[in-house]
């Protein structure tokens, strides 16, 4: 909106000039998401504590964690809220890349808040199924693959990090494969969400990633100079990646240990999302595995406790899947596991950075 609003203004007074530069409205939508979520914040914590929404600690899990019950929860309306207010504010509204982002990660919100919804305001024991959950999912991914596939400038090559001749192009199967990449990210994100801070530290990591990837795909001369996939236009979501980032830091002022709210599903599903969907528009889709390393790991902790529990006839890999709970039965301190799977995350973002160069 400013964009719109005061950078037409730049003939007359010729400090306005600066709303053109995605790195100037990159960090100011940073810093708006950042503030929003400081300042209203309290004001949420409150709300939701008056409202009762406040979370149910299952009394199978590590036992730390039953000194969490009545942590209120459903955080993530703050989140969603900062991020869309900021990228409505910074980004230039006429980039269809920002509206497909946008799309996508209020629309996971939804999905989360209807889970959340019915478990935390209607009390019930369980929210929507797992299965119509899923296929709510697809279908919003599908069509968020749909409106990327139709974008003039989009091309359907898939770039394989650390080779720069190797991209395959996937056609109309693009649409798939980008769903698949949203849907997946976003129930990564849900399952490392059991840590305070664990996931919208990683979430934040991974933004400020994926941040220089889009500046650097929607500009043609350092695409070029680098020979990565250039894509007309996605420099936008740079600024998308801003708020995203400032508002997980803003978030993590409340997450952080001991938590004084949780995001709920309306956070982790929409937040995930958003790394999906950033993913796909830079261009950087198979190089998600690496940025969000710490996402991979953990579902693939689950996915391998659940094939040896069955193999096995019943036996346990790790003392409890997701990862994070593995290391807490082991008597690891919450905070020290937590930063040291952001260690974790953090250099993976380095690695993720190093392709640019190492192709
Ligand atoms: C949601 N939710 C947290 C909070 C957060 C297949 C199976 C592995 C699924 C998995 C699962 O349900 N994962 C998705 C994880 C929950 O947090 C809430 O959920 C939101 C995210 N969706 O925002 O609202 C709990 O996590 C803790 N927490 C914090 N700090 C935070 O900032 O401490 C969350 C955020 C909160 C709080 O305690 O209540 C969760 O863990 O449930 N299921 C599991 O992770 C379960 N694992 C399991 O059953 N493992 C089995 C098999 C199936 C692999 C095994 O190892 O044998 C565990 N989760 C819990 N207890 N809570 C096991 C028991």
């Amino acid at each position: 909106m400013f964009y719109h609003l005061l950078y037409s203004f730049h003939t007359t007074i010729s400090a306005f000039n600066v709303f053109k530069y995605i790195t100037f409205r990159t960090i100011y939508a940073s810093l708006t998401a950042l503030l929003i979520c400081f300042f209203l914040g309290p004001w949420v914590i409150r709300k939701l504590n008056s409202m009762q929404i406040k979370q149910y600690i299952r009394e199978d899990g590590p036992k730390t964690h039953l000194k969490k019950a009545g942590t209120p929860t459903m955080g993530g309306i703050l989140i969603v809220f900062s991020i869309t207010l900021s990228t409505l504010l910074w980004a230039n509204l006429t980039n269809y890349y920002i509206w497909i982002a946008l799309l996508v990660t209020v629309g996971y919100g939804i999905i989360g808040f209807i889970d959340d919804y019915f478990m935390q305001v209607k009390k019930q024991s369980k929210g929507l199924s797992a299965r119509n959950k899923f296929f709510i999912q697809t279908a919003l991914a599908v069509v968020a693959g749909i409106l990327v596939y139709l974008c003039p400038d989009f091309n359907t090559c898939v770039t394989i990090p650390f080779f720069k001749n190797i991209s395959p192009d996937l056609g109309l199967g693009y649409i798939f494969f980008a769903a698949f990449v949203i849907v997946g990210t976003s129930n990564a994100v849900n399952l490392t969400d059991g840590l305070d801070g664990l996931a919208i530290g990683s979430v934040i990591i991974a933004a400020v990633t994926y941040m220089i990837f889009a500046y650097v795909a929607g500009h043609v001369k350092i695409a070029d100079y680098l020979q990565i996939n250039y894509v007309a236009g996605s420099g936008e979501i740079t600024v998308f990646c801003g708020a995203l980032a400032g508002a997980g830091l803003g978030f993590l002022w409340f997450n952080a240990y001991p938590a004084q709210i949780f995001m709920g599903d309306v956070g982790s599903l929409s937040i995930g999302s958003a790394l999906g969907i950033v993913a796909v528009i830079t261009k950087q889709e198979i190089l998600l595995i690496l940025v969000g390393g710490l996402f991979v790991i953990e579902t693939l902790s689950v996915i391998f406790q659940v094939g040896f529990f069955k193999i096995t006839c019943g036996h346990k890999f790790f003392k409890m899947a997701p990862l994070h709970h593995h290391f807490e039965l082991k008597g690891w301190p919450e905070p020290k596991i937590i930063v040291r799977f952001w260690i974790i995350a953090i250099t993976l973002a380095l690695i993720s950075i190093s392709t640019l160069k190492l192709r």
